[in-house]
């Protein structure tokens, strides 16, 4: 590209990627905007560490100082989760809060744009956003999907949370021509439960296939990503119900509210944490750490196949 984004790419990372060794980009939102601090610092720890122990090397992707980083070290890493400040960027914030000098966590789609732009193909995150409850009358429809829809990144999550409407969520996905792929299961996961009632509308169950359809997806220059969604470990599951409850009430909070825009998802979320007493938050983390570790087996495969 003749107009190259200034990156940040931390050493290792920029090694990896330079001699195709296998990388998994991490979004910052979740750290911003989706857990309360220190919980949110511990998981970005563990998360890394958990990529690392597979072989591969984690990337987290934030927007510190006005500056695009890919890959955080230690100290700045500590320091953007207690940043409690930090502002929350889609995709379409990044140009303008770096030429403010801002600190942002980045969304999926801001992740993918800038995972995209360094040369990163594989991103593990928890959920991701989607179509809202209630869209036909709010338009509400995360930017998220509107990325997965140009952008070849294939994001690893847990399905995504019942704050949104599933069967739309997947009706967008489809026109987008993005695969939705559940590992080991016929259904797509909800999040902190193992279905939605929805089936899933693609299957595969083994790293190795899922790199090589990634793999082909990209030679086919499809130009989209993939979505690949790895249910929550049953140990670590939620009762459906119990936490449905939660949800409706925190979206019907959000509506008394007059809540909108980028900031229905993070009011939800901390709704949802307080109202489910922390019993949300030990899910989210666990399954955050399953999505690390099946997408850093999907990019050591995916960087085998490559070699090959
Ligand atoms: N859903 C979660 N946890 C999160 C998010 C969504 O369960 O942390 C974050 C992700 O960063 C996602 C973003 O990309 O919220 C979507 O925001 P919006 O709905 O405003 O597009
Ligand atoms: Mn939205």
């Amino acid at each position: 590209m003749s107009t190259a984004a200034p990156l940040l790419i931390a050493p290792e990372v920029a090694e990896a990627i330079a001699a195709g060794r296998a990388v998994v980009a991490l979004e910052s939102t979740i750290i911003t905007h989706g857990m309360p601090y220190p919980d949110n610092l511990a998981m970005a720890r563990s998360v890394e560490a958990i990529v690392r122990d597979a072989g591969a090397v984690p990337a987290t992707i934030a927007l510190v100082g006005g500056q695009f980083h890919i890959g955080l070290g230690e100290a700045l890493l500590e320091a953007f989760a207690a940043d409690r400040g930090a502002a929350k960027a889609s995709g379409r914030d990044l140009a303008v809060l770096a030429v403010q000098g801002a600190t942002a966590g980045t969304t999926v789609s801001a992740t993918m744009l800038l995972a995209a732009r360094a040369g990163i193909r594989i991103f593990a995150t928890g959920g991701i956003g989607g179509v809202h409850r209630g869209a036909e009358n709010t338009f509400d429809i995360s930017a998220d999907l509107i990325e997965l829809g140009r952008t070849p990144v294939a994001v690893v999550c847990a399905g995504t949370k019942s704050i949104l409407d599933i069967p739309k969520t997947l009706e967008v996905l489809e026109t987008q021509r993005v695969p939705v792929i559940a590992v080991g299961s016929d259904d797509f996961p909800a999040f902190y439960a193992r279905t939605s009632g929805a089936k899933t509308p693609q299957r595969l169950d083994d790293p190795v296939a899922l790199a090589a359809a990634i793999r082909l997806h990209e030679q086919l220059g499809s130009g989209t990503g993939l979505l690949i969604a790895n249910p929550i470990p049953q140990a670590d599951a939620l009762d459906g119900d119990a936490i449905e409850h939660s949800i409706a009430a925190a979206v019907a909070e959000a509506a008394v509210h007059g809540i909108a825009g980028k900031d229905v998802t993070p009011f939800l979320l901390a709704r949802i944490t307080a109202l489910t007493e922390g019993r949300s938050l030990a899910a989210n983390i666990a399954l955050v750490q399953n999505n690390a570790r099946l997408a850093a087996a999907i990019a050591v495969a995916y960087a085998a196949q490559t070699r090959a």
